[in-house]
């Protein structure tokens, strides 16, 4: 089954669907951006569940392009889908840790069984991938990626970061 790649202009916290992804750390014990977001509106259950996670399986962190799922809380979804994205590198090649996050979070959503999944711009904020070339990793890993996944939908914060996803789906 073919999934359709959509784009909304807003707030991942405030979307419907069955899995938000959320641009985590390692620590999985939140952050800044949409990670900070993310915790401040689903509530403490979602940390409850993060912190359990890490005494069972990541006592040395979640690692970088993998992903895990919990509950997400008081959100507007089932499941917040815990992915940790490659901090920026000008000397090394990290992309395909930043493609792995997609393939992870949708092989978790396969597992899950979501079939409408939300990301966010992975990296682009502070761990500063540049935009262009963050969306052209992101939706190229989508698109080669195998799912059951009906809809995946990019949720863009600013006018930016929206132009450099569209450009992509094009
Ligand atoms: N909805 C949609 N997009 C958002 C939202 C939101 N509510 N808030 C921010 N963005 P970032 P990273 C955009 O920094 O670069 C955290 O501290 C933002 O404009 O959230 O992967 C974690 O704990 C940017 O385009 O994630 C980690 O330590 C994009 O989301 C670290 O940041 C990603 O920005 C992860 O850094």
């Amino acid at each position: 089954m073919s999934t359709s790649l959509t784009l909304v202009r807003g707030d991942l916290t405030e979307q419907t669907v069955d899995a938000l992804v959320n641009a985590a750390n390692s620590s999985l014990l939140g952050g800044g951006g949409v990670d900070g977001a993310i915790h401040r509106r689903g509530g403490p259950e979602i940390l409850a569940e993060c912190r359990a996670l890490r005494a069972s399986h990541y006592g040395r962190g979640l690692p970088t392009g993998a992903a895990v799922a919990t509950t997400a809380g008081r959100l507007p979804a089932r499941w917040v889908i815990h992915t940790v994205g490659p901090v920026y590198s000008a000397t090394e090649d990290r992309s395909d840790l930043l493609a792995s996050c997609h393939r992870e979070a949708l092989r978790v959503a396969d597992e899950l069984g979501a079939r409408t999944v939300a990301f966010p711009a992975i990296s682009t904020g502070v761990y500063r991938w540049p935009l262009e070339d963050a969306a052209r990793i992101a939706v190229a890993a989508v698109r080669e990626t195998e799912t059951a996944v009906e809809e995946v939908r990019f949720v863009l914060f600013d006018e930016r970061a929206y132009g450099a996803f569209a450009a992509q789906l094009g």
